[in-house]
């Protein structure tokens, strides 16, 4: 089948949902600049290609919905709205309709069952505000060496956006929490388009849930989120990957039993002991594993690329965005004669510790040749990058320094 027919064939039996009336008169161009170790057919595969309110973003893959981020947009420590990355994990994604709307709060820990509105929703809590990164736990999985099976994501599953909310705290906290909960579940709006897919379930720990940064947002810097990052309320989890952020959130289930199905175990979880000082998910860790928690510290050169020529005499910058599980980054790194030496980078402006930080270095190369530029990034309680990959079955916490080739001539 040609891609033109799949697409129309998909937009057809997609017609009800948000984002299946997307097909018709889709934008298309190549892909930017990609990293060197996606797979030749990842990047082969990979267009540009524009959801409704979305700039062209890198498709992955059309149903379910995953688009990329190009790196072009986390230059700045705040992705914008329409550049942000989309992950879904299910084919049917209804239109929320505002005025439908209801988030429902129960369980067997919940002292009463509760149902909001958004207007009762806003006016009954504190709002609050928050910059965090929302990665997706796939981050780089495409750069995997040997292959993962999954989306064969680039460096851009990953977004940072100032979020606007009430706390998850204060909304359980009116349904009451009993003394035996251990964790609260949540569920979406999306579906399955088979009865036999698992729907997308998840839970953090109680303790998690209550932290006073763990909220409902309906905000993403200054407007109403888009459908596709889950209008018109998500969970934002600060620290934990992109998992637990459900969107389009209808559901709480305060529990007093640990959350089954597909999404908790088998899927999203990390081998026992591989990587070290994660946060702890206690009631749902196994001796051979345990759910994927907090995101480990990062970094991304969007300045220059693997393969760039300058001129001798020339200032080369290498600036970019570092980030991690909401320790915040204490220290930037930058190597431009493949790690024999580093040198620190300025950082920039400190949006809080669940945010990317800008950081840049410059040098100027006297003498021809081929520089190896690397970057390490170091969080407040000394974690740093690997220089090698930790491998694991999902390809998880890809967070290896980067290696860029500059070539002086
Ligand atoms: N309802 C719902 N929420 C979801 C998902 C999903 O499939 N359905 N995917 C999760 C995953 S794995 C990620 S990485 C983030 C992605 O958020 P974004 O699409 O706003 O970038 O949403 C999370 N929330
Ligand atoms: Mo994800």
């Amino acid at each position: 089948m040609k891609k033109r027919d799949f697409l129309a064939g998909a937009g057809g039996s997609l017609a009800a949902g948000a984002l299946g009336a997307l097909a018709p008169g889709l934008a298309r161009a190549a892909a930017p600049w990609q990293p060197g170790e996606l797979a030749e057919g990842t990047v082969d595969s990979a267009t540009l290609e524009a959801l409704p309110g979305k700039v062209p973003l890198i498709k992955r893959s059309y149903r379910p919905t995953n688009y990329e981020t190009p790196i072009d947009y986390l230059r700045t420590a705040i992705t914008p709205n329409n550049a942000f990355f989309v992950r879904w994990h299910l084919s049917g994604i209804p239109e929320v309709k505002l005025r439908d709307w209801r988030l429902k709060v129960g369980g067997e820990a919940a002292g009463k069952a509760l149902e909001f509105d958004m207007a009762t929703l806003r006016r009954e809590f504190e709002q609050v505000e928050l910059v965090a990164v929302c990665q997706c736990s796939g981050n780089r999985r495409g750069m995997f060496q040997p292959h993962v099976a999954g989306v064969e994501w680039g460096v851009g599953a990953m977004g940072n956006a100032r979020w606007t909310g009430v706390r998850l705290r204060d909304v359980l906290d009116k349904a009451g929490v009993k003394g035996g909960a251990i964790e609260v579940a949540f569920n979406g709006a999306d579906g399955g388009v088979f009865p036999a897919t698992p729907d997308f379930v998840k839970s953090i720990p109680v303790d998690k849930a209550r932290d006073e940064h763990t909220m409902i947002a309906f905000e993403m810097n200054g407007k109403p989120l888009p459908a596709a990052n889950g209008f018109p309320a998500r969970l934002i989890v600060p620290g934990w990957t992109g998992t637990y952020w459900m969107k389009q959130l209808t559901d709480l289930d305060i529990r007093t039993k640990p959350q089954g199905g597909f999404w908790m175990n088998p899927a999203y979880r990390v081998p026992a002991g591989r990587f070290p000082k994660a946060d702890a998910f206690a009631t749902q860790a196994t001796p051979a594993n345990t759910p994927i928690t907090d995101i480990v510290v990062n970094s991304l050169v969007t300045s220059i690329h693997d393969g760039e020529r300058v001129h001798r005499g020339q200032t080369v910058e290498v600036a970019g965005i570092a980030w991690d599980g909401g320790r915040g980054i204490r220290e930037v790194q930058v190597s431009i004669d493949a790690g024999r030496s580093w040198q620190p980078a300025k950082l920039g402006h400190d949006y809080g510790p669940y945010s990317f930080r800008q950081y840049s270095y410059r040098f100027r190369p006297e003498k021809e040749g081929v520089y190896l530029v690397m970057v390490k990034a170091t969080n407040a309680r000394g974690d740093t990058q690997t220089m090698n990959l930790v491998h694991n079955p999902a390809g998880y916490h890809h967070n290896v320094v980067e290696r860029i080739q500059v070539e002086v001539v």
